[in-house]
This record gives structure tokens, C-alpha cells and sequence, in this order.
């Protein structure tokens, strides 16, 4: 079992639902230990293009660094992500940033990944949701974060609850439910 990180991005049409329509997705290809909230941000590189959505996501998982990158193309491809310009807006872009300890250069995988320090949108998900999360030389990824301080990027609300804001939810509802059931005895019954 690996742990992996997966950064997320989108900056056309409903950006929040494509974010977690594949964090659905990516639950399917391990066990999702742990999903950041949603930040707003401002696109970096490439052509004009609108404010982007970026999340991290934190996967254990059986896959290959190779088949989990196959599986992130297929997920970004049912978003109806197209390319065309590198850097360009998109429905939906997964990276791997992390794949457990190691340190992957192939044609088509550079782990890990090659931008993610020197990226706000990046770091600041991945450090809400991974806090002691190092480069493979060891390197804590928090060393990075006051490089990149500049950049512009805002916190929005979880819109992805992950399994403990969800537990921390159920309660909350289910003790709401029992105390309005206990007033309405108390008053009614
Ligand atoms: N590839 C190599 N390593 C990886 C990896 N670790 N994870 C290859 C994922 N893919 C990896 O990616 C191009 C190729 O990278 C793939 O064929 C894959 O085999 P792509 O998704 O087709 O194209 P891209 O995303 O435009 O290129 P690239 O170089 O991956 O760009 P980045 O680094 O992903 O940056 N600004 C904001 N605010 N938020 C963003 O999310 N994203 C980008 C894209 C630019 N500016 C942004 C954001
Ligand atoms: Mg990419």
C-alpha cells in the first residue's frame, strides 16, 4: 500500500462539482485517507483563462504510480476535459504529486511533481491535508510555503467533506435531532 498525493484543479464550467465528482472517482482507486478544502486561485502560466478551483486529495493505494496516473487520464477525460493548449483552461486536471517515498522520472510521469513546489495552489491544499508531507529527500513540503506566499489563493468553504467532517457532521445532526425531540416532549408532551 502507497500513499500518494493527487493535486486537483479545474477552471471551467462547474468547477466544484467536477472536483468532486473525481474525488468520487479517485475513492474508488484505494482508500481515501484525507480530501483539502476547495481554494479559489489565480491561474498561473498559459492564456488568459478564469480563476481556477484547487484541491489535494490523499490516496492509499495498491495501483501502480503508472496505472494510477492511467486512471487519473480517464477520470479527467469523463470530466470532458480536452486538450489543447498546455497550461490552458480545463473541466479537470489531476497531477500526481507524491507517490509514497519514491522518485519517478519516465516520459510520461515525473514524480514528484516537477512544478508543485514552487506552487501555492499546490502547497496549500496539500499542507492543510498532509501537514508533515516531505519530498522524497526528506525535505518537509512546509519549507516551501513562504516562497510561494505571495501568490494569490483563497479558502473556500469544504465543499468535499471528507470521511471525518462527514462523522463530525452525522453527530452534530444527530444530536440536534434528539435535543428538538426532547424540547418538543418537554413542551408538548
Ligand atoms: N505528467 C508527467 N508527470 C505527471 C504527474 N506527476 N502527474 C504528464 C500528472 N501528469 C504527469 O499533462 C501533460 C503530461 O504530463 C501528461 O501527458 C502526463 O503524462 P496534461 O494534464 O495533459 O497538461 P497540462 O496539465 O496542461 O500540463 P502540465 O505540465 O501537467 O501542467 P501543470 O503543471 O499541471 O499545470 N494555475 C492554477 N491557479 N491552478 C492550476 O491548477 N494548472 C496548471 C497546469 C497551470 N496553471 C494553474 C493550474
Ligand atoms: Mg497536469
Amino acid at each position: 500500500m502507497v500513499r500518494a498525493a493527487i493535486g486537483l484543479g479545474s477552471n471551467l464550467g462547474d468547477r466544484a462539482q467536477h472536483i468532486a465528482t473525481a474525488v468520487a472517482a479517485l475513492s474508488e482507486l484505494g482508500s481515501l485517507h484525507r480530501v483539502s478544502s476547495l481554494y479559489e486561485t489565480a491561474p498561473m502560466g498559459g492564456p488568459r483563462q478564469g480563476a481556477y478551483l484547487n484541491a489535494a486529495a490523499v490516496v492509499d493505494t495498491e495501483l501502480s504510480a503508472r496505472t494510477l496516473l492511467d486512471r487519473c487520464r480517464e477520470i479527467e477525460r469523463e470530466s470532458g476535459r480536452e486538450r489543447r493548449d498546455r497550461w490552458g483552461p480545463r473541466t479537470l486536471d489531476l497531477d500526481i504529486l507524491l507517490y509514497g517515498n519514491e522518485t519517478i522520472e519516465e516520459p510520461a510521469l515525473t514524480v514528484p511533481h516537477p512544478r508543485m513546489t514552487e506552487r501555492r495552489f499546490v502547497l496549500e491544499p496539500l499542507l492543510e491535508v498532509w501537514p508533515d508531507a516531505t519530498l522524497p529527500s526528506g525535505t518537509p513540503l512546509e519549507e516551501f510555503r513562504v516562497a510561494v506566499s505571495g501568490q494569490k489563493v483563497r479558502k473556500v468553504e469544504a465543499v468535499v467533506p471528507d470521511r471525518r467532517t462527514s462523522a463530525w457532521l452525522f453527530v452534530v445532526v444527530a444530536l440536534a435531532a434528539v435535543a428538538i425531540w426532547w424540547l418538543g416532549d418537554l413542551l408538548f408532551g
